[in-house]
């Protein structure tokens, strides 16, 4: 035996190990290429479809939708915004990981793989179409995604296949464990199939911002009328101006955010359509954008208020709104109220997203400003609040009165009908609660002896404040000075000079409404019908 021939017999020993961790190895490639393509391909059909329908969204929405409320709670509180992110990354990595598993499955048995593949588009396509609202097109993403990356994966997975071993010259003993496989054959499915994926994804994703574009720039280029029943000028004394006390008007970047969308719809002014219809509905409407501007137009100054918020917490803001009354809507669509004889007494808002928000029809036509509104702070609503058109009832929690995006409005019952928070535990009707809050000093903060301004917020929506007191380790209550009232379905500023002496203190708020009623001092959690109790924050004092 010849040196030369000892050489490559050890080579043809050591191949078959090293081939076997590269086929392994490439299978999980395979995998994540096939799992890549899904999303890609998937979210091509949703830029036809709905943009909400892509799996990752669909997905992420059938998790928020049955999230129990106390996770959510949670959710809410340590990602803050962020929580729709890190509920989309989760979903990716999960995802990654299964395609890894599923591509080297797919690496012995070729049709299982691509079967695996087949039952995680099911779980997209029942994601979108279960969704409240979900039509059963919007399975469509998932399922086409999902065929044609099993069609990818078995390709793949076949050029990984071992290629039979070239039959022994004579003489020559069979080649024992052969395991080769078409590496050229590989890389060029493997790469054509990424290529292809990126690109489905990209014309995807530049269908979709097309469409919205349309939106983008009917949202520019839209004017805000002057209102004929404009809101009064706020009082010049409305804004404490105390540093770290929230400003009276609440700009909208800084405004908090509350819905369920994980994509922003993004709606197009000049396509957008609003029917009013259902129980009791004598003469059922359908209104264009261009029909609310020809009708009275309205400004008000409104606190909008969360009832996930809880005591003390941020979500709440206030905001001149810009819209049409909502009750002139209904009137003019033959709607009575239940005092007035009307069948209906719930109003289901329905949005673009799917969202449900159920509304006492009593409360919106009592004579209280619940608007249609499209501007807000002297721009048209931003996106993320609802443009082009979204409700707002003085006095309700968001969640039952403030419908973003709004496209349809149905007449019905309490009886009759669950609006989506309901389903999810919340109450059927929730007037907001009087609540106060201190912005200034910060919990925990270091403070230096002497005269500190206590300064803070309190609301009580359509009722007013009329009193805010303050007191420091549970001992008498002070009255603090209210800010000047510019109405009563908005928030009042307050602030007490505090004599602060040295040690650790706990200053506590209370706020007492217009009809005479103090905030109560018994703690209650948000759900279901929002949160009560003082806030309290606690500092030192050297
Ligand atoms: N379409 C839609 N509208 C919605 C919601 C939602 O999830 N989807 N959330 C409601 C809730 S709970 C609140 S508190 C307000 C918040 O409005 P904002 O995000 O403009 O502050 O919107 C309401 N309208
Ligand atoms: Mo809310």
């Amino acid at each position: 035996m010849t040196e030369d021939r000892e050489d490559s017999q050890q080579a043809a020993a050591a191949r078959p190990r090293r081939s076997r961790w590269a086929r392994t190895a490439l299978a999980a490639l395979s995998g994540l290429i096939a799992g890549f393509c899904a999303l890609a391909v998937a979210e091509l059909v949703a830029a036809v479809v709905r943009p909400e329908a892509g799996p990752v969204t669909a997905v992420g929405s059938a998790v928020i939708d049955r999230t129990p409320p106390a996770v959510k709670e949670f959710a809410v509180q340590n990602f803050g915004t962020a929580d729709k992110l890190v509920l989309q990354l989760g979903i990716l990595v999960l995802l990654a990981l299964f395609a890894v598993v599923v591509g080297v499955l797919a690496l012995r048995h070729r049709w299982l793989g691509s079967a695996a593949v087949l039952v995680f588009g099911l779980v997209g396509a029942v994601a979108a179409a279960g969704r409240p609202e979900g039509a059963a097109a919007d399975a469509l993403p998932s399922v086409v995604g999902a065929v044609v990356a099993a069609g990818v994966l078995y390709l793949l997975a076949g050029r990984l296949a071992p290629v039979p071993p070239p039959s022994p010259a004579a003489g020559e003993k069979e080649t024992e464990g052969y395991d080769a496989f078409d590496r050229r054959g590989f890389v060029v499915a493997a790469t054509a199939a990424a290529a292809a994926s990126a690109g489905a994804g990209v014309l995807g994703l530049r269908l979709t911002s097309s469409v919205q574009s349309g939106a983008t720039a009917s949202r520019h280029n839209l004017v805000l009328p002057v209102p004929e029943s404009a809101a009064p000028a706020i009082p010049p004394g409305a804004d404490l101006r105390v540093r770290g006390l929230s400003s009276f008007i609440t700009p909208n970047k800084d405004f908090y955010r509350v819905d369920t969308a994980l994509v922003v719809p993004r709606v197009n002014a000049g396509t957008w359509r609003l029917k009013i219809h259902g129980k009791g509905v004598a003469r059922p409407l359908e209104v264009t954008f261009q029909d609310l501007l020809r009708r009275e137009i309205i400004e008000r100054d409104i606190t909008l208020a969360c009832v996930s918020n809880e005591v003390g917490g941020p979500y709440v803001g206030n905001a001149r709104w810009i819209g049409v009354r909502l009750a002139d809507l209904l009137r003019e669509a033959g709607v009575r109220p239940p005092s007035k004889g009307g069948p209906a007494d719930q109003i289901v808002a329905r949005s673009v997203d799917g969202m449900t928000i159920g509304t006492p029809v009593e409360t919106a036509m009592d004579g209280r400003d619940a608007m249609l509104a499209f501007g807000m702070n002297g721009e048209p609503l931003p996106f993320e609040h609802g443009f082009p058109v979204r409700m707002v009832v003085p006095g309700l929690y968001g969640y039952v009165s403030a419908c973003k995006w709004i496209k349809d409005i149905e007449l019905t019952t309490f009886a009759a009908y669950d609006a989506y928070w309901v389903t999810q535990s919340w109450a059927q009707q929730a007037p907001i609660k009087t609540e106060s809050r201190i912005d200034t000093p910060r919990p925990f903060s270091s403070l230096k002896a002497g005269t500190v301004p206590v300064a803070g917020v309190a609301w009580a929506q359509h009722r007013g404040i009329s009193r805010v007191e303050v007191r420091v380790n549970g001992g008498p209550w002070h009255p603090a000075r209210l800010a000047a009232a510019d109405n009563r379905d908005t928030w009042r500023q307050w602030v007490w000079e505090w004599p602060a002496t040295s040690g650790n203190h706990a200053l506590e708020v209370r706020a007492t409404d217009g009809t005479g009623a103090t905030q109560t001092g018994e703690h209650a959690g948000t759900v279901p019908n929002g949160a009560t109790g003082w806030h309290s924050v606690t500092v030192d004092v050297s």
